[in-house]
């Protein structure tokens, strides 16, 4: 099933009218970008059962016990994927993660449409990730503009040159540097440090993927990476929030 299909049967299934008057909706949200640059640590942690490039990771786990560990380990947010294909996750792992911590959470999503938007909001998210590689610049403005009338934050994430020089908008709150190629599936540290310097400096600057030790956050750092987005690293242990304190000091 495809995106554009399965947001086109939820809209049928909860109409917009009934998302904006849901309990959550009306939630005073948490600004991720801000906890992240007060933070040193600066750590996204995911809920990833599966992904494309590795099949599945971590299958066992409920969300609330990923959740709670999470918060406990001292994190600064937390990123939960919804996407049912590729990822195996769903929207219903976001309530559960709201209703476990009080961490800002990220939905981690493929959003095409301004309807994800109000979901994510209803759900419980604080922040959303808008993917340069499947936007045009016109609907990166529409999507953020949209979230920030929604008071949630916006993480834009690009994986080249090319895709960040047509996002930076003022609307947009992080800038996230993807460290894997979408075609090959493989992850390189350069890439973050390599479009760094491209990023000016009123966006907090996240690096994303592939990221397996305190040495690498040591080593981003340098180039002005504020948030580390990390997924596999701790969701392939038994214990997640135990994986996650290991990067915290
Ligand atoms: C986490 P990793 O290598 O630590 O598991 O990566 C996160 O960056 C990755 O899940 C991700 C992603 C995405 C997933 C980054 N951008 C877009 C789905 C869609």
């Amino acid at each position: 099933i495809d995106k554009r299909k399965e947001v086109e049967l939820r809209k049928s299934i909860i109409p917009i009218r009934q998302l904006e008057q849901s309990v959550l909706f009306e939630r005073s949200t948490i600004s991720l970008a801000q906890n992240l640059k007060m933070s040193d640590s600066g750590i996204i942690a995911e809920h990833k059962r599966r992904s494309p490039s590795k099949s599945v990771i971590n299958q066992d786990l409920n969300v609330q016990d990923v959740a709670a560990g999470y918060e406990s380990a001292g994190v600064c947010g937390m990123s939960v994927l919804t996407d049912g294909k590729y990822f195996g996750g769903a929207l219903d792992d976001l309530i559960v993660a709201r209703a476990s911590c009080k961490l800002p959470l990220l939905r981690k999503e493929f959003i095409i449409d301004t309807y994800q938007i109000l979901e994510a909001k209803a759900y419980g998210a604080d922040v959303i990730l808008l993917i340069a590689a499947i936007l045009s610049k016109a609907e990166i403005k529409q999507f953020s503009e949209f979230a920030k009338s929604l008071n949630l934050d916006v993480l834009l994430e690009v994986h080249n040159e090319e895709e960040l020089q047509k996002s930076i908008m003022p609307s947009l709150d992080m800038l996230g540097v993807n460290n894997r190629n979408l075609k090959t599936f493989d992850v390189s540290l350069e890439t973050s440090k390599q479009l760094s310097q491209l990023i000016p400096d009123d966006f907090v600057k996240v690096s994303e993927s592939g990221i397996s030790s305190v040495e690498a956050i040591k080593e981003l750092q340098p180039f002005g990476y504020k948030g580390f987005l990390i997924g596999e690293n701790f969701m392939k242990t038994a214990n997640p929030g135990e994986s996650a304190k290991r990067f915290i000091s």
